[in-house]
């Protein structure tokens, strides 16, 4: 590899707190391996943060409407009143990544809803295949 690449990477993963090198590329190679099975609408779990006015109209009971319709797929919710207009929710959300992503955007995209972002990762089991490849010897 380009020693000049090398070296970049090397002062980049230091100043992320990396103790070395292999530490640095098992967590990229895991990243990635949780970006393509997201892609290819795995399970996954989530959490999806919004902010939201909660004198809108009706907007409460919408969002909750919404929560109640995704039924398994909501598995818990975080609501704190952070100031005298707006609530936060955090919506911890487990299925199929395609799913969970559009019931974000959906979330998300509802009026009053002023700000959010939905953070999704593979359940571990998925991530994990290949060690468990090895660990059983055969396939
Ligand atoms: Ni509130």
């Amino acid at each position: 590899m380009d020693a000049d690449l090398l070296q970049r990477f090397d002062d980049h993963i230091g100043e992320k707190g990396y103790g070395n090198r292999s530490e640095a590329l098992r967590d990229l190679i895991r990243a990635d391996l949780v970006n393509a099975h997201l892609k290819r609408d795995g399970l996954a779990v989530g959490t999806l943060t919004i902010v939201y006015d909660h004198h809108v109209r009706e907007l409460s009971e919408k969002l909750t409407d919404m929560q109640h319709d995704l039924g398994e797929h909501v598995v818990s919710t975080l609501h704190v009143h952070l100031d005298h207009d707006h609530c936060l929710e955090v919506i911890v959300l487990r299925g199929p990544s395609g799913l969970i992503q559009s019931a974000a955007d959906r979330l998300l995209a509802t009026k009053g809803v002023e700000h959010g972002r939905l953070v999704a990762t593979a359940l571990p089991e998925h991530t994990h295949q290949h060690e468990d490849d090895q660990h059983q010897g055969t396939r």
